[in-house]
């Protein structure tokens, strides 16, 4: 009667449905409880992936196994859900692979900018011989890697003046991931860099603790950033991987055949995430638009601009990546392009 609606800032997301879920129920003995954190909220294609989850494990256990969902971070950033997995306090998680550099160094590929033209080139080096091999490397010091997600393309966002060129950047303050490569990155640009948790960054914005931020369209309007940042570059600069965590503690009590479960539902997640982020993305570009946020969107020589300057960095961080690791990629990628 009031009208209430016509108050509300924009419509929700609206969400492709969730998948039929197929496949045998699996028997195996025990109750178990997962608790899942995520530091993007519920309105996001993060979220979306978990509830599938969420409805493969508990249909194919038949119950046995209950997924609970917390995002938002609620439970804690990208790296205290990691550390908590570490600790046994919680059992599953999935950061992005950036904040976990520290523990896992060869992650920083996935840093190096405008690595994957296009999301399928991710989806190749993630999925095959080289992504098997990493969530196997991953899968130490208290955790077990078990799939890949996708973040996505990253976008600045800034609250002072559209970005262009960059010349543009000079002295703004931009917040980064927790993460030495991203600080070059910004730092080559001109930028005035500075590291924080992801969960700190709305308040840092709204206050004007930091001038921008960036992260891909998705979570850019799932975490509401536009309603503290005017303007946003499409620059496209870092593809950005989720990987999905559980915690060793967790893993070693479950049945084989419980684990062999979770391994089928963070594949089944990880493919139907990605594509409800890819549907998603250009329709969250508009949506960012109509809400008033001024969007530059970059020519192909305004982004070679930016691509040149950072070519430096590939160099700078060789060494410390790996050299063949890099090498691999870029054929992979080389050879998807032809
Ligand atoms: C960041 C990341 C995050 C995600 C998620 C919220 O900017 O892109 O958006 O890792 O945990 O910190």
């Amino acid at each position: 009667v009031l009208g209430l609606t016509a108050f509300s800032a924009s419509a929700a997301t609206e969400m492709p449905p969730l998948p039929e879920v197929k496949g045998e129920k699996v028997e195996a003995d025990g109750n178990f409880k997962i608790k899942f954190s995520i530091g993007t909220t519920e309105s996001g294609a993060q979220y979306r992936g978990l509830e599938y989850f969420e409805k493969i494990v508990e249909q194919r256990s038949d119950g046995n196994i209950q997924v609970e969902l917390f995002p938002g971070a609620q439970l804690g950033d990208d790296r205290q859900a990691t550390s908590a997995l570490q600790s046994g306090t919680l059992e599953m998680t999935m950061p992005s692979t950036s904040p976990l550099v520290n523990m896992f160094p060869e992650f920083a590929v996935f840093d190096l900018p405008f690595l994957f033209p296009q999301p399928e080139m991710a989806d190749a080096v993630l999925d095959g011989e080289i992504g098997q091999q990493m969530l196997e490397d991953a899968s130490s010091q208290g955790l077990v890697a078990i799939g890949w997600g996708e973040n996505g393309y990253r976008q600045l966002t800034n609250s002072q003046h559209p970005v262009e060129e960059p010349a543009d950047l000079d002295g703004l303050k931009i917040r980064t991931m927790e993460n030495d490569l991203h600080l070059d990155i910004w730092r080559t640009l001109g930028a005035n860099p500075t590291p924080m948790s992801f969960a700190e960054l709305f308040t840092a914005l709204e206050q004007g603790v930091v001038d921008g931020q960036e992260n891909p369209w998705i979570t850019i309007e799932s975490s509401k950033f536009n309603e503290v940042q005017d303007y946003a570059t499409e620059t496209n600069h870092v593809y950005t991987p989720f990987i999905t965590l559980v915690s060793a503690r967790f893993w070693d009590r479950l049945p084989e055949d419980y684990q062999q479960l979770l391994r089928d539902a963070a594949t089944e997640m990880g493919d139907y995430q990605r594509h409800v982020s890819r549907t998603l993305n250009d329709q969250i570009k508009q949506d960012l638009k109509d809400s008033g946020m001024q969007i530059t969107e970059l020519t192909p020589e305004q982004v070679k601009v930016f691509q040149d300057k950072l070519e430096p960095v590939y160099e700078d961080w060789r060494d410390q990546i790996g050299g063949e690791l890099i090498d691999d990629i870029r054929a992979q990628v080389e050879q998807a392009q032809e």
